[in-house]
């Protein structure tokens, strides 16, 4: 009997994350704090909310977590499908203009009813240890053999997994724990790290320290949506907080805003422990974790997403955008550039993933210095066919679900 249902662990499993992030991260709240003063503001002044109820955006909230192998890609595909989220998109980060060494894919509800009642989604990137870019082969095999040699999870906690993904949900006095174990597979560890593993890693890209110079996956941000993030943006920074620069992704517009902004902030050194080469264990820190906020708008078609290619290309976004996008809901559902349920222009299908352009700058933002590639081609396999083959799971492509969505 499964009294507790997949979209209720989901919501539990989100609570939960955000309760040990909250813990772990204090600025988060203030994030928080913030973010919900902005829908309420935002609101108050605008009646229709068309993307999203005040209830499901204010709630709404993203995670980011880092693997290091194949292995463990498919040990947190089959954790999330008790969940119900499932491998959504191929994010190839090391082509963006400052490349990260990873490849990604975002975990989330598929269904329409699904996003609906809990809409949690958690974007998930892979180590590029075979990119030889980055890694040479030796420190490749260090890095494979060193990732190879940890359990981010519990067999116990998989086992569990299939099962319940299996049923469509589990007793109700089996829910608690297994929301509880899955949780804290993602704390911040108090494991010493090895300083000169982690610093070798670290000359070669942060994000290969972060990801396999220790010996545990974590939360690396977990990110409240908001109506307005020009708001949040000033909002924040009133308070003293630094944010990024420029938000990623669309500028903002007078008519239909699309897509997905997000802006980050660098987090505050966090207290870790090290074990130093002569042995020694000693406190330090490290800069890993940042917090991040975004604004979700339309989802774009193939066709309109080559028009928002064309619109970022060039110097100044917002200077050509109307070349590119018309300035009503009308006119981008009759051009065929945005999706609106059943083709209603007052009915738009909210854009639920992400963006590898974005995603690449939300990277950077808590990092001293990028990844530097080295010269030549990609000679690696990594693909979405290549991801679904090593995970055992449908990789579900955007658009499909986008053109279900409109269609229903
Ligand atoms: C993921 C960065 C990308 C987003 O919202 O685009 C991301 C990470 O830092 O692990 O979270
Ligand atoms: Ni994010």
């Amino acid at each position: 009997m499964c009294s507790v249902e997949t979209w209720q662990l989901r919501a539990q499993f989100a609570a939960g994350l955000s309760q040990m992030y909250g813990a772990e991260v204090p600025a988060y709240h203030t994030l928080v704090d913030v973010s919900s003063a902005v829908n309420a503001a935002y609101a108050a002044a605008s009646p229709a909310l068309r993307l999203g109820s005040l209830e499901r955006v204010t709630a709404e909230r993203h995670g980011a977590i880092r693997v290091g192998s194949a292995a463990e890609l498919a040990q947190v595909a089959d954790l999330f499908s008790a969940f119900g989220m499932h491998p959504v998109g191929f994010y190839d980060l090391r082509e963006a203009a400052s490349p990260v060494p990873v490849v990604s894919t975002a975990f989330r509800p598929v269904d329409p009813d699904e996003l609906a009642r809990n809409p949690f989604r958690v974007f998930t990137s892979m180590l590029a240890s075979a990119d030889i870019r980055f890694f040479t082969a030796d420190l490749r095999g260090r890095v494979e053999r060193f990732v190879a040699g940890r359990q981010l999870f519990d067999p116990g906690l998989i086992a569990s997994a299939h099962l319940i993904a299996a049923a469509g949900g589990c007793p109700a006095d089996e829910a608690a724990d297994f929301v509880a174990a899955a949780v804290s597979a993602f704390a911040l560890s108090r494991e010493p790290i090895d300083r000169a593993w982690y610093d070798e890693l670290a000359a070669v890209s942060a994000v290969a320290a972060d990801i396999a110079g220790v010996t545990s996956t974590h939360i690396n941000h977990l990110t409240p949506r908001v109506l307005d993030i020009d708001e949040l943006q000033r909002a924040m920074t009133e308070r003293g907080i630094t944010m990024i620069d420029h938000i990623q992704g669309p500028p903002r517009v007078s008519g239909p805003q699309v897509l997905l902004r997000q802006t980050s902030f660098r987090a505050l050194a966090e207290p870790r422990r090290f074990r130093t080469p002569s042995g020694e264990v000693v406190d330090g820190t490290l800069r890993v974790r940042f917090g991040e906020v975004e604004q979700r708008g339309i989802a774009l078609t193939p066709l309109g997403r080559s028009h928002y290619d064309a619109a970022m290309a060039c110097a100044d976004p917002s200077a050509v955008w109307g070349e590119h996008f018309p300035a009503t809901d009308a006119e981008m559902a009759a051009s065929g550039l945005a999706y609106y349920h059943g083709g209603d222009p007052s009915r738009p299908v909210v854009y639920e993933d992400f963006l590898p352009a974005s995603a690449a700058g939300i990277f950077r933002s808590n990092l001293d210095t990028d990844a530097v590639a080295g010269a030549g081609g990609d000679t690696t396999d990594y693909s979405l066919d290549w991801m679904a083959g090593q995970i055992g799971h449908h990789i579900h492509d955007p658009y499909d679900l986008y053109e279900k969505v409109a269609s229903s």
